[in-house]
């Protein structure tokens, strides 16, 4: 199990605590302020307020980011997610946050059973204890303390079990995100967490405060999807022959002696806009012996591609491309393609031990997760025998930090296998 993460709680907790000013730079502050006003500078005001507000948004940026990926290490070490936090049978007696550490306001949002301890840890808002953390909310962790190896030192004893602050400056203000259907939704506009039906995966939004110096607050959001992963991955077993070469380099696959290629349709999703046509999808396999190359095309989930006699030194690369051949709509007569052996980040070729890239899916389609489920361990890592590759594909959009850019809207599994004597 991985929680390097979870580590650095016990040494570091985001957000800030109030430091003490010395008295130079107090007077040197109030100097400044007394010269911005003696001058009328609201324009001097008003460049510094954007310049720190810039600054305490990458800030913010980066402290909310670090709590996502806090949250995501536990959440996909745990056994499952609780769906409904606000039931009271599912709180263990041993949490009295109110009690222990002092807080008001406590509100439950995302509860993980880990298969190790008793009780779930449990992630929850609450106003700050004292003046070292500020508002409007906390997000406070309760759960077992780690060790420097990262794993759990006291997890069969809740009553030993420690409240830690994560992050401050979570807003209270703002509408609570619409959870797919048949989902669960817990907490507040600036933490708010999904959980889906089998409490495997959960759709987390944070909103962070901002302070101006101007004007009185802004805000930072992010959002992610992370799913339960503490399972068992049987590896597949494979034992290159005496002599059987088989290499993946910058998305080209290259077979060093005869053999047989499996090329699969994995699965894929992707529609003109939200809610919108179902867009076709297909892989054009290029294979190159020579001078020569043959294309050969597969199309919709599960749909297979063999080629039984490929030579020593055939290459393979694979095109992924949506048609954008439907009846109507703007996406009528639209192609977007991308070729595994570019340099384009539209798509993405993962080999065993590879980390599965956390994206959102859009508009609520399968996640990358969930059609890489039964090759992806407690990690997240695929695990994949020595002659597969899996290539991932975003195909409808080219801006990377777009809702729209998910790379799950083809994926394709190729399996390589030697037929030396
Ligand atoms: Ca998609």
């Amino acid at each position: 199990m991985s929680l390097q993460i979870l580590k650095q709680i016990k040494t570091h907790t985001l957000g800030h605590s109030e430091k003490g000013f010395s008295l130079p730079s107090l007077l040197l502050g109030s100097a400044v302020t007394l010269m911005m006003v003696a001058t009328g500078g609201y324009g001097v005001a008003r460049m510094i307020d954007v310049s720190t507000t810039a600054n305490a948004k990458s800030e913010r940026r980066v402290e909310l980011d670090r709590a996502l990926a806090f949250f995501e290490d536990e959440t996909r070490a745990s056994q499952s997610i609780i769906q409904d936090v606000s039931a009271i049978s599912n709180v263990p007696a041993e949490f009295t946050p109110e009690t222990t550490i002092g807080v008001a306001n406590v509100q439950r949002v995302l509860m993980l059973q880990m298969a190790e301890a008793t009780e779930p840890v449990i992630y929850y808002l609450a106003d700050p204890a004292d003046d070292t953390w500020k508002g409007p909310k906390v997000i406070y962790r309760w759960g077992p303390d780690l060790n420097d190896a990262g794993a759990y030192t006291n997890a069969a004893n809740p009553g030993s079990w420690s409240h830690q602050p994560l992050i401050d400056k979570i807003e209270v203000n703002g509408t609570t995100p619409t959870c797919p259907t048949g989902w669960n939704g817990n907490g507040a506009a600036g933490f708010y967490v999904c959980v889906d039906p089998t409490g495997k995966i959960a759709q987390v939004q944070q909103t962070g405060r901002i302070n101006k110096v101007l004007e009185q607050t802004d805000t930072y959001a992010t959002n992610s999807q992370m799913a339960v992963r503490a399972k068992q991955i049987t590896p597949v077993a494979y034992t290159p022959q005496s002599g059987a070469t088989f290499t993946e380099n910058n998305g080209t696959i290259k077979t060093g002696v005869n053999s047989t290629m499996r090329i699969e349709i994995v699965g894929g999703a992707i529609t003109c806009g939200a809610g919108g046509a179902n867009i076709p999808t297909r892989a054009d396999l290029n294979f190159t012996v020579g001078n020569t190359t043959s294309t050969q095309t597969v199309s919709s989930a599960a749909a297979v591609h063999n080629w039984d006699n490929a030579p020593a030194g055939t290459t393979l690369d694979i095109t992924g491309i949506s048609e954008g051949d439907i009846s109507s709509g703007t996406c009528n007569g639209s192609y977007t393609e991308a070729n595994s052996a570019s340099s384009s980040p539209q798509v993405i070729a993962l080999q065993n031990g590879d980390t599965v890239p956390n994206y959102v899916p859009f508009d609520n389609q399968t996640s990358l997760d969930s059609y890489l489920d039964s090759i992806t361990d407690a990690n997240g890592k695929v695990s994949l025998a020595g002659n597969e590759v899996v290539f991932i594909y975003e195909l409808g959009e080219t801006d990377t930090s777009s809702s729209a850019f998910d790379m799950q809207d083809l994926v394709v599994r190729a399996t390589i296998t030697p037929t030396v004597n």
